[in-house]
């Protein structure tokens, strides 16, 4: 028996020190209780008020704790004491009814003070517009002498850095490309709304905060005393990257701040300048050279700059299908993002600048389409989804052999076509593009058999190849309709069980 619980103690001791180990780790991190200093009048209110009812809450806790621990240590049982029965203490009751009635008066009044002048977003000297994009934010400077400059920030931490093949910087993901430059001593208001999720705009120094809310437009100001960066962060919780999307709030003095709206006014693109670009008769080197840029200052983060990508969370371009495949493809991908993961929509650049990537992206590295994606079949896709123009299908394929309905198979537990069923989705694929009406519909199947959720994974996996293939051979997206994965009665034939569906659907 005291051996055992001599082990015992040694492995506690064991582990005790193991952890006392790890406490130099933790010991670096910089600790700071209490709010960021704030940078505005409104902010040291904030700031105040905070200090104030922590001190009341203070005060209220050791009166109440040391009366009653007084009580329970000096009127103990075992010293003799008998318990005491009462009830109802007419003033005692009036007592704690009144106290903490105006206690919360006392508190009321000041905060109520602070939230009207929160709320006070009149006369402003200048307003941006915040939209919370998944996962970046967009600034427009919609009044004030910056006005018309516009933007979009990212995070512009290394990804070496997150994945820990690099020590991390000062300013681990509180860092992006472009910062919201403001002036001090101005009211700057600001409106934030959102594109696609909530996000919220937070900059603690700044007494910031606003839900940034799809469809609505809140407001909220800020005055800022000294020039200095702020960082903050997007405060929405739910959703994967809300804390990959930073704010850097660049506080400079009035003359300052007048030098980076010129320099930017100058740097910026006139709309008849991205006009004429879109209308220019492009030649592919020019096209390439323009998407060479585009890259370098976009894509280059994830994708790398030899086109290889950092797999299996970012896919290499060079040799992609989808980048060299038909144009609508890629023009969708780079338009629209792909919900759910890294890649986000490029929506905000100019025709001409997508055009010049996709061109870049078609005619580099082991890429060699040579030919080049143009500004109007750019501008054609944005307009509300309209299919980019296909090649021309060959003559031979204008009957091609009614393919539809078809369905493709599958190996056990694998998402690629067999062989037998490529040449089945090459009909498929020939047919559709012969009847530019014809819809479809896509379903995957599987069985009841092993784990159902994972079956259903499969199945819905195997049916978006299957829609992503006929997206990459030029079927517009509109014309795809994708049903709920399916399961089979056990029994039949097993490959029934691992096929995806592709009907003619309304
Ligand atoms: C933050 C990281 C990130 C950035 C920046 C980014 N992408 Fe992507 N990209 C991705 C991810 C992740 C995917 C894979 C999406 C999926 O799961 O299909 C992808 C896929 C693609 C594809 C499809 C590749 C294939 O074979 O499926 C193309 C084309 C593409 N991106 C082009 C671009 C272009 C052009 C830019 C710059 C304008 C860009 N990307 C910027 C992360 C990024
Ligand atoms: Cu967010």
């Amino acid at each position: 028996m005291r051996n055992k619980l001599a082990k015992i103690f040694a492995s506690l001791s064991n582990a005790a020190l193991a952890m006392l180990l790890m406490v130099p780790a933790f010991a670096f991190a910089e600790y700071k209780l209490n709010l960021q200093t704030p940078n505005t009048a409104l902010g040291q209110t904030i700031y105040d008020l905070h200090t104030l009812v922590t001190w009341v809450c203070v005060v209220i806790f050791v009166v109440v704790f040391s009366e009653m621990f007084y009580a329970i240590y000096k009127h103990r049982k075992s010293v003799g004491h008998p318990a005491a029965n009462f009830h109802e203490h007419f003033w005692v009751e009036v007592a704690w009814t009144i106290l903490p009635t105006l206690i919360l008066i006392a508190i009321a009044v000041p905060a109520t003070k602070a939230l009207i002048q929160m709320r006070d977003t009149s006369e402003p000297d200048m307003t941006i517009k915040v939209t919370g994009h998944q996962w970046m934010w967009g600034y427009d400077y919609l009044q004030g002498e910056g006005e018309g400059i516009s933007f979009v920030a990212r995070l512009s931490t290394p990804r070496a850095q997150i994945q820990g093949r690099e020590p991390k910087g000062p300013n681990y993901l509180l860092e992006t490309d472009n910062h919201v430059v403001v002036p001090t001593g101005k009211k700057v208001r600001v409106l934030v709304t959102a594109a696609d999720v909530i996000h919220a705009w937070y900059v603690p120094a700044l007494a910031v905060k606003q839900d940034a809310i799809p469809g609505f437009i809140r407001d909220t100001w800020f005055k800022a005393k000294a020039p200095g960066i702020y960082r903050g962060q997007c405060a929405e919780l739910c959703g994967r990257d809300h804390g990959f999307m930073p704010i850097v709030v660049e506080v400079m003095t009035p003359t300052d701040y007048s030098a980076w709206v010129a320099k930017q006014k100058a740097g910026m693109k006139r709309p008849e300048a991205v006009a004429a670009a879109a209308d220019k008769a492009w030649t592919l080197d020019e096209l390439k050279a323009q998407g060479d840029k585009v890259y370098a200052a976009n894509c280059v983060a994830c994708h790398q700059a030899t086109g290889a990508g950092a797999p299996p969370a970012f896919p290499p371009l060079t040799g992609s299908k989808l980048a060299v495949g038909a144009k609508s493809g890629a023009i969708d991908m780079v338009l629209n993002g792909k919900p759910g993961t890294a890649m986000a929509p490029f929506k905000h650049l100019s025709d001409a600048d997508i055009a010049g990537v996709l061109t870049y992206i078609r005619n580099n590295w082991a890429n060699k389409t040579g030919d080049m994606v143009t500004p109007a079949e750019v501008k054609a896709a944005r307009g509300g989804g309209a299919p980019v123009a296909a090649p021309a299908a060959a003559p031979a394929a204008a009957a091609p052999a009614a393919a539809l309905p078809a369905s493709v198979y599958y190996d056990t537990g694998k998402a690629v076509v067999t062989d037998d069923s490529k040449k089945t989705l090459d009909d498929v694929i020939a047919q559709l593009k012969a009847n530019a009406n014809t819809k479809v519909e896509i379903t995957g199947y599987t069985d009841k058999t092993g784990n159902l959720a994972q079956n259903m994974d499969l199945a819905k996996d195997r049916a978006v190849g299957v829609r992503d293939a006929l997206i990459a051979a030029g079927v517009a997206k509109d014309r795809i309709n994708m049903k709920p994965p399916a399961t089979v009665e056990a029994g039949g034939d097993p490959r029934q069980a691992r096929r995806v569906d592709i009907k003619p659907g309304a």
